[in-house]
């Protein structure tokens, strides 16, 4: 078979293996498919907008700016460059992924109709089309202050930064983030608005407790006010390019403040050391922080934000969030992005990937698993978590994919390949 005829056919997947044998080969194991599907359906998951434009944004800049250590690479043609063209992409992309949807703005996305809003004076009126738009879909709304790409980025540093007059700008645009986050809320129902600063040193940073300090002081500021709408959580990381020394806001921190303050925490797949997997840090934090934001997503050596797939990590991360009996404690959103393929596709990608591993941990024979481990019998553990690869997942993910009016198979990539000859090919 050739790639052009798998395009065209599609290899839908739907109806070559009977659910229902599926359906009986899991009971046989006390797992309940329907269930299953229905629960992996129904967790939203939060799209975030930047796969779309590489994490352009929709501000007008004079001069080229440093993103923070961030930087999508590839130039794949059929980058959206207008809020109508991100909606429009998401839209399309809306109907290849099965399951409840959110969708995850950055503050760099507000929609000023040209006129230019630094982002300490941004309002919610800034996000109404944007707001509107989520509304008529019926899909929720979470809020991003953007600390970078912006000339107030003073070496480096926002929140943490040692000049007052740059820590105040950072301090009231996440003030002015958190009341557009509140405004969204309300209209939509709970936001969640994460923090993510870039700050940090490239090298041999001596004063590592300053920066750590500020960025308390200035956190407190931020989150002093009580608003109800809003899930807040804040965003850890370990290095990022041209900032390898020290990041301020690491893991420790980050965790250390969370749990002191109340607020929740995001976990990152991409920020850690490459062997350190997330998964585990779940029922670690659990019992002090609340809620956990997942940002998926796959680091490849020295970047964070490859596009997220079905592997051991993500399935891992989906197992643990589902055997801590804690799952609605847990909030999923994604966090890549590729230039370098077609962006709508990345995102397909990306999306099926996760709702898939969070299926497959749903479908997982847990019982018996806790059952062997209590009884000491790690062989037949081992042997019950080697069966999971043996059992007829693919038709259980055909019949999701089905009662939620999403393609099965390949059939998506030939809709990917109509929408670019139809719409991203028309793109300077
Ligand atoms: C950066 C963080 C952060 C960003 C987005 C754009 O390393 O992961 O979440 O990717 O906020
Ligand atoms: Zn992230």
């Amino acid at each position: 078979m050739m790639l052009d005829d798998l395009l065209t056919s599609g290899l839908e997947g739907h109806g070559r293996m009977p659910y229902q044998d599926a359906r009986d080969r899991y009971a046989e194991l006390g797992v309940d498919t329907d269930a299953a599907i229905e629960r992996a359906l129904g967790t939203p998951l939060s799209v975030h907008c930047w796969q779309a434009d590489d994490v352009v944004g929709l501000e007008v800049h004079e001069e080229a700016l440093d993103a923070g250590g961030i930087q999508a690479t590839g130039d794949y043609p059929g980058r959206a460059r207008s809020g109508g063209e991100i909606r429009a992409d998401f839209e399309k992309a809306a109907t290849l992924i099965p399951g409840d949807l959110r969708f995850n703005l950055h503050a760099m996305y507000a929609e000023t109709g040209g006129e230019v809003v630094d982002r300490d004076a941004l309002q919610p009126e800034h996000f109404e089309t944007w707001i509107d738009w989520c509304d008529g879909n019926g899909w929720g709304l979470d809020f991003n202050p953007t600390c970078f790409a912006h000339p107030m980025v003073r070496d480096g540093m926002t929140l943490s930064s040692s000049d007052d007059g740059v820590q105040r700008f950072w301090i009231e645009h996440c003030i002015a983030c958190r009341e557009i986050a509140e405004e969204i809320g309300e209209r939509l129902g709970p936001c969640v608005c994460n923090i993510w600063i870039p700050d940090g040193r490239k090298d041999a940073t001596v004063d590592r407790m300053g920066p750590r300090a500020r960025l308390v002081e200035a956190l407190d500021e931020v989150l002093a006010e009580d608003m109800p709408a809003i899930t807040d959580t804040v965003e850890s990381k370990l290095f990022g390019i041209g900032v390898e020394d020290y990041t301020v806001g690491s893991h420790e921190f980050y965790l250390g403040y969370a749990a002191s303050r109340g607020c929740g925490v995001c976990f990152d797949m991409g920020h850690y050391h490459p062997t350190e997997g997330v998964a585990d840090k779940i029922s670690a934090a659990l019992p002090f922080v609340r809620p956990i934001l997942l940002h998926v997503s796959r680091g490849v050596r020295w970047d964070s934000d490859h596009v997220a797939r079905f592997n051991d990590d993500l399935c891992a991360v989906c197992d643990e969030a589902v055997r801590s009996g804690h799952f609605d404690d847990i909030l999923w959103a994604t966090d890549f992005f590729d230039a370098s393929i077609n962006r709508v596709a990345a995102w397909v990608i990306g999306e099926r990937s996760l709702r898939k591993a969070l299926l497959w941990a749903m479908l997982e024979p847990h019982e018996p698993s806790v059952q062997a481990e209590y009884a000491g019998n790690g062989h037949a553990k081992l042997a019950l978590q080697e069966l999971r690869a043996e059992l007829p997942f693919g038709a259980v993910w055909d019949e999701l994919c089905e009662r939620a009016d999403a393609p099965t198979g390949l059939a998506w990539l030939a809709e990917v390949r109509r929408y670019e000859e139809q719409v991203l090919s028309d793109r300077g």
